[in-house]
């Protein structure tokens, strides 16, 4: 599974402080501890309330660094930001996130290529998130095309049939499940396919006890990555064992710490 760290996000009170008090040490720990428990990569959001968002973005990029050199995955829907920052962050970088619309995905493929970074594509578009399973499998194509023409790897490329709250859009989860069923077998290789997996949650009960029984059955229907909290050590476990049932490693008792590397 490669896991996405979603804990530095100005959305969370201890990394919006921190960012206006400037404390790398609170980014630094929160990076430590995410790359401890298994994450593969990490995701970096200033939040909604960052005046400076480009700096205060190469400002997070620059904490993380200082204790790992995993994958930093740029959260921001502004393009400014994303074509100023990304040339600017060492180590391994991938793009999040870039919608499908023709002309659009093709500036963000061409950033990412040029810079030899990775790219999550949304299956969204001027219409907004489709509300049926084919406008998401449509849009999904069309992002693996544009990506395949602007030279980006499969394994570079991550496909997000995004995700909302399912208190209010009950239907999408289900949809969600079958357009990375069928966008898994779109393309040989296929591309990742992400999920930014606590929205499915917000504003609900039962918010963990959601998020780990979606994860599971996502990755039963070819999910492989998802932007979600590594530090909740059950998600993590039904992560590992979601893929343990799908034969995606071998049985040993300590499976569970096994696979955390
Ligand atoms: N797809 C992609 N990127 C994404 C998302 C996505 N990036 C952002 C988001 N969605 C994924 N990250 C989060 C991070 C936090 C929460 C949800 C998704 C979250 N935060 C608490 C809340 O809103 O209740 C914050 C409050 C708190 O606990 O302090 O749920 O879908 N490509």
């Amino acid at each position: 599974m490669y896991v996405i760290g979603e804990r530095i996000n100005g959305m969370f009170e201890d990394v919006k402080k921190a960012i206006i008090e400037k404390d790398p040490e609170v980014i630094k720990d929160l990076a430590t501890r995410q790359m401890a428990a298994g994450a593969t990569a990490l995701d970096v959001n200033v939040g909604p309330a960052a005046g400076d968002a480009k700096g205060a973005m190469l400002w997070l990029v620059e904490a993380i660094r200082e204790v790992s050199d995993a994958p930093v995955v740029i959260d921001t829907a502004k393009w400014d930001v994303m074509s100023e920052v990304i040339p600017q962050v060492p180590g391994k970088k991938i793009l999040n996130s870039s919608k499908a619309d023709f002309e659009i995905a093709s500036q963000y493929v061409g950033l990412a290529a040029e810079n030899g970074a990775g790219l999550i594509g949304l299956t969204i578009d001027a219409d907004g998130v489709p509300g049926n399973v084919e406008k998401r499998v449509e849009l999904g194509a069309q992002l693996i095309t544009i990506a395949m023409e602007g030279g980006i790897e499969m394994d570079d490329l991550f496909i997000d049939p995004i995700i909302l709250p399912v208190n209010v859009a009950p239907k999408n989860p289900g949809h969600c499940m079958e357009a990375i069923a069928q966008l898994k077998g779109f393309a040989n290789p296929a591309p990742h396919l992400v999920l930014g997996l606590s929205n499915v949650s917000q504003r609900c009960s039962n918010r963990n006890l959601i998020n780990r029984t979606y994860l599971a059955m996502c990755i039963s229907a070819g999910l492989d990555s998802a932007i979600m909290d590594p530090l909740d050590t059950e998600l993590m476990d039904t992560a590992i064992t979601a893929e343990l049932l799908q034969e995606q490693m071998i049985y040993c008792d300590s499976y569970l710490q096994a696979a955390r590397h």
